[in-house]
């Protein structure tokens, strides 16, 4: 088994915190998306998307997208819990992981992806407007999140899930898109300083 990796990159580090969270090691190799590593002829073998990460199985399987590759380690790895204990609870942890990923982690990509000028190699044609009308998306989203944390500890509920760790990787990723949390966002603020405080969180 081996975890096709892309450093600094927050879709790779979903999978590193979601392993790290689990205990799990496995072999990886690095991509080096600065130098478009993951547009080469081999890498576009294992996926033709051109993305990382990607898992490659034993028996040659690749698994991409995240999600898909940390859902594989849960069931292989039941504990901790990452997507839910019962019908509800795990429809509810999907509900916010969806969320979190479609309404701040995208479309903090969108404004780094078309905004900042090193990143004009990997999206072409980088079209500032659309990174300008991305942060107040980023913005709305993260007043919702802020109420929903006022009711408990974490994004969907009181265990710390999958939905935590995009969000993490997420807020993360507003620094290099040159956005902040607003500090009136106490609750929001409060969950970050939680979960970045976990071990998990320097993977
Ligand atoms: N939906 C995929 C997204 C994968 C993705 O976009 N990865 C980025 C790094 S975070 C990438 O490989 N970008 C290379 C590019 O855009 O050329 C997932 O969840 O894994």
């Amino acid at each position: 088994m081996k975890l096709y990796d892309g450093g600094r990159a927050p879709n790779p580090r979903r999978v590193r915190v979601f392993l790290a969270e689990k205990g799990i090691k496995i072999p990886t190799e690095q991509v080096d998306l600065g130098a478009m590593a993951h547009r080469s002829t081999a890498y576009t073998a294992v996926n033709p998307l051109q993305r990382v990460p990607a898992l490659e199985l034993d028996d040659g399987t690749i698994i991409t997208e995240s999600i898909a590759i940390c859902r594989y380690f849960e069931l292989l790895h039941p504990q901790p819990v990452l997507f839910g204990r019962d019908p509800k609870d795990i429809a509810i942890v999907e509900m916010w992981q969806r969320r979190v990923e479609l309404h701040l982690l995208f479309p903090i990509s969108q404004v780094l992806r078309s905004l900042h000028p090193a990143m004009a190699q990997m999206e072409v044609p980088q079209v500032p407007a659309w990174g300008e009308a991305n942060k107040p998306r980023v913005m709305e989203f993260l007043k919702l999140l802020d109420e929903e944390l006022g009711k408990h500890r974490y994004i969907a509920g009181d265990n710390y899930t999958v939905a935590d760790i995009t969000g993490l990787i997420a807020v993360d990723f507003m620094k290099p898109a040159k956005l902040a949390v607003p500090d009136n966002l106490a609750n929001v603020k409060r969950w970050y300083a939680e979960v970045s405080a976990r071990p998990s969180a320097s993977a």
